[in-house]
């Protein structure tokens, strides 16, 4: 396959300005008829070039007359045009109960819908389908009225009908130019939880969400989300609602979370549908925050698009930043950046330190589904945070307010938004620029030293960027940290919170008049994407952790210090001295002054995943082991203060901030409780498990017995599996929770749960809950006999044959070879080559399998 480049950009040849489309609807055959009104750009010799996949062409016409000299250059139609501006016309023939890509046109549950980001438009019918040409378009559809009895597009609806076959018809227009792939249309039986809501100018928008009847009592939370987010983006950002009706559709077939195309988002039903009885919170959070998400985008993605797709974080980075400032303030702000870094160091950071590497504004790809990675949106998202802490809230919020002022209605790059930075900022960011080209995560060395006569404190800084994928020299980058110095003595601050730009390989900076041993508290709020490499203490690190007044820095500490003691355990591969973190936890579980939801992430253990990617060589099973041994001392030692967690004050069930908090840690501390292996862990379990009035006890427990062998854990699988055998979602989290399971025999479960009747590729989320989560799962995944690569690569190789662009997806486990003994690294690399092998392989897998093995 062919790379597309970045530095191969060039403005279309032809422009769009209006279309009408005319679908003639049905699940076997659908016809669509195109009528395209083109523009010839100045001084353009190229015929009309019109993007097209898979589709059967009837005709083509130009200014109303039928034509036969149009050309097939693979898939691409080239029409040879005189004029400046002529009427294409094509007609062409599409089988949506045939696309199990799930791109384009498609069929799910009886529900017809599209997805046409990033390149699925093409795939319905032919079009300059590139983000930077930009047309209104006008939607007519018909189809059976019984099977279908609602039909919506983009924009506003303008007028609908019957037909005399037991058909029918609507229309729907869109004002506001756009890119084809936010171009929607949505045909089903649905019901709709319908609301309004009225803009700060006054004006009344419509609201609806849309899913089958039986699911609209499932649909508050999201409504309400929904409100919240239109009134947060009018007051914090400016930005008001254009259209009369914003609609919400839930398909239960989706290869992402969820589509911002205009006014007709089309969303993962995961995202939309939440109760108490089958949602925990955590899904309760994810549903706010992909609605925020989404709505976000109707300004930061379609008013403002983008160019081309190497822009792609343009969008996706600062809408992300945008969704996680909303969640933030909808709760505790700290928890919030604790879960956005807990996330990103889950995801980004192995990705960025992994064969796929690339820069949040990539140089070239083969597949473009394959760049919706957490660098181009996590990572993304930080970048723009940098930009923020580094302007100032009003300074960020002018240097927002002129790019969507100067690019509305327009096709956008990066540079244009950090331009937008610089001139309503007034500071000069080009050295920060490197952020966009250079991939990697820096690593940021820190050390304080003090000369108690003089008072004098030094602080040396130093950056590395280490080498990825085609980028061996980097240059230093510029790193914003928020640092502050503590008296180890008397646990006073001894300077304010400082912004310090650490813009060389190294730097001094020198503070005066510290009179006592000063402890560093640095990265505060996580303020740059970095790693930090400090020399401090365990005590140092307990110090902060239980008096740093940034409560990001405290959770830090906790963790680092955690991380030491479990990168020491694995080494060394047996009992490290626990005693430091013990204390600490001690003292966490024991501050009154503290959020309970904050204690529950704070006396979390870090990922093995994540200890696992500071060693040189990862032994998984030491991993695994080092983290099982802290774990066991924390819970034997502490099982009062785990026990007085549990059995404190319980809030009754609201999704409320506090409510949500008490029962996180009631969750974490059932956890530790088991892990002190005392025999009575099962019945506490099984018996939160059975009279739990909400989901979130309910897989908290379920995921404690899941992990164990104990009597009730068979018993809980099948009270779980009986009660919701109905509910796509919750069957889901059954899947889901047995291949994160951690106990030894997980290969063998999930391979049986793989042939189980209710397993199907076909539908992502079902995928994605059996083999996305085995391949995260450190323990299963990396298994000494290679069973769990081979496993995933099978279901790989079988998924691409359906959904390439989610077989993808599921790669990136296998590509870590590299992290590993020689004996794994040589059977992941055979699951990858093997893979690379198989005849007809989609370019999407390939990208992946291929780069991978580089
Ligand atoms: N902008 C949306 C991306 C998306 C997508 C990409 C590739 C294939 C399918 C897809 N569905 C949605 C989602 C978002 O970031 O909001
Ligand atoms: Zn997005």
């Amino acid at each position: 396959p062919q790379a597309i480049r970045r530095e191969d950009y060039r403005p279309p040849a032809w422009t769009v300005p209006e279309v009408s489309l005319d679908f003639d609807l049905d699940p076997a055959t659908t016809r669509v008829r195109a009528r395209l009104e083109v523009s010839r750009r100045e001084d353009t010799v190229e015929p009309l070039r019109l993007d097209g996949a898979g589709q059967r062409l009837v005709s083509v016409l130009v200014d109303g007359v039928a034509i036969n000299d149009w050309r097939l250059d693979g898939d691409t139609l080239e029409v040879p045009l005189t004029g400046d501006t002529h009427v294409v016309e094509t007609e062409v023939e599409i089988a949506p109960d045939a696309n199990t890509q799930l791109m384009g046109l498609y069929a799910s549950n009886g529900i017809l819908c599209t997805q046409c980001e990033a390149e699925g438009f093409r795939r319905i019918t032919y079009f300059p389908d590139r983000p930077d040409v930009l047309a209104r378009y006008r939607v007519r559809m018909s189809a059976d009225k019984a099977r279908f009895p609602v039909l919506l597009a983009n924009g506003d609806p303008i007028a609908s009908g019957d037909l005399p076959d037991g058909r029918h018809w609507a229309e729907w227009h869109d004002p506001f130019p756009k890119p084809s792939y936010l171009f929607a249309l949505v045909a089903g039986d649905l019901a709709c939880n319908r609301s309004s809501f009225t803009t700060q100018s006054g004006r009344e928008v419509e609201l609806g969400i849309w899913v089958r009847e039986a699911d609209l009592p499932r649909t508050h939370h999201a409504l309400h989300a929904l409100k919240l987010s239109m009134a947060w983006d009018e007051h914090v950002y400016g930005r008001e609602y254009d259209l009369d009706v914003f609609n919400i559709v839930a398909v239960d077939d989706f290869n992402f979370g969820a589509m911002e195309n205009k006014g007709l988002n089309i969303f993962n039903s995961r995202y939309v549908l939440a109760d108490p009885d089958t949602a925990t919170d955590m899904d309760y959070d994810h549903v706010a925050g992909v609605v925020a998400h989404e709505y976000f985008h109707n300004w930061s993605g379609n008013r403002v698009t983008c160019r081309d797709w190497f822009q792609l974080s343009l969008k996706e980075g600062f809408t992300v930043f945008r969704d996680q400032g909303f969640s933030a303030d909808q709760g505790s702000a700290a928890v919030k950046r604790i879960e956005d870094v807990r996330a990103l160091r889950a995801s980004q950071f192995p990705e960025d330190a992994g064969p796929l590497a690339h820069p949040i504004r990539p140089e070239s790809y083969l597949e473009i589904s394959n760049f919706y990675t957490a660098t181009i949106y996590n990572k993304g998202a930080e970048i723009v945070r940098m930009m923020a802490t580094i302007l100032g809230p009003q300074r960020f919020r002018a240097a927002t307010d002129l790019y969507f002022d100067r690019f509305d209605g327009t096709a956008a790059t990066c540079e244009d938004f950090v331009q937008c930075m610089e001139d309503a900022g007034g500071v000069d960011l080009t050295q920060f620029r490197l952020w966009y080209s250079q991939a990697g995560t820096p690593r940021v060395s820190a050390s304080v030293t003090h000369d108690a006569g003089s008072g004098r404190a030094t602080l040396r800084l130093g950056q590395q960027v280490p080498a990825t994928p085609g980028q061996s020299d980097k240059e230093p980058m510029v790193i914003p940290l928020k640092l502050r110095l503590f008296g180890a003595a008397t646990g006073r601050p001894l300077t304010d919170e400082q912004l310090v730009m650490l813009n060389q390989a190294s730097d001094t900076i020198v503070y005066e008049g510290v009179t006592e041993r000063p402890v560093l508290s640095i990265n505060r709020g996580f303020s740059a994407p970095v790693v930090i490499e400090s020399d401090r203490t365990p005590d140092e690190l307990a110090f902060l952790s239980g008096t740093d007044d940034d409560p990001f820095a405290r959770y830090e500490a906790t963790q680092q210090l955690m991380l030491d003691t479990l990168v020491a355990g694995a080494i060394e591969g047996g009992r490290t001295n626990h005693d430091a973190v013990i204390r600490a936890v001690s003292a966490t579980l024991s501050d009154p002054s503290l959020d309970p939801a904050f204690v529950a992430e704070a006396v979390l253990l870090p990922a093995e995943g994540f200890i696992a990617d500071q060693l040189a060589v990862v032994d998984p099973e030491a991993v695994f082991a080092a983290r099982q041994a802290l774990r066991s001392d924390l819970a034997r030692q502490l099982e009062e203060q785990w026990r007085a967690a549990y059995d404190g004050p319980r809030e009754p069930y609201a999704y409320t901030p506090r409510a949500k908090g008490s029962r996180r840690l009631r969750n974490v501390a059932l956890g530790y409780l088991a892990a002190t292996n005392t025999g009575d862990a099962g019945k506490l379990a099984f018996t939160q498990f059975a009279a739990a009035d909400n989901m979130t006890d309910r897989q908290g427990a379920l995921q404690v017995l899941a992990n164990g062998d104990s009597d009730e854990r068979v018993a809980a699988l099948d009270i779980f599996y009986n009660r919701y055998a109905d509910n796509a979602l919750v069957l889901d989290k059954w899947f889901q929770t047995q291949a994160l399971a951690t106990r030894a025999d997980t290969v063998e479960i999930v391979a049986e749960l793989s042939r189980h009747p209710d397993f199907s590729l076909a539908n992502p989320n079902r995928a994605r809950s059996l083999v996305g989560a085995f391949g995260v799962n450190q323990r299963a995944l990396n298994r000494a006999d290679g069973a769990g690569y081979r496993f995933l690569a099978d279901q790989l190789i079988q998924l691409d044959k359906l959904n390439p662009q989610t077989a993808a997806k599921l790669l990136p486990p296998l590509g870590r070879w590299r992290r590993f003994d020689a004996t794994r690294a040589v059977m992941m690399r055979a699951e990858l080559e093997r893979i690379v092998a198989v005849p007809g392989l989609s370019k999407d897998l390939f990208e992946q399998a291929s780069k991978s093995l580089e």
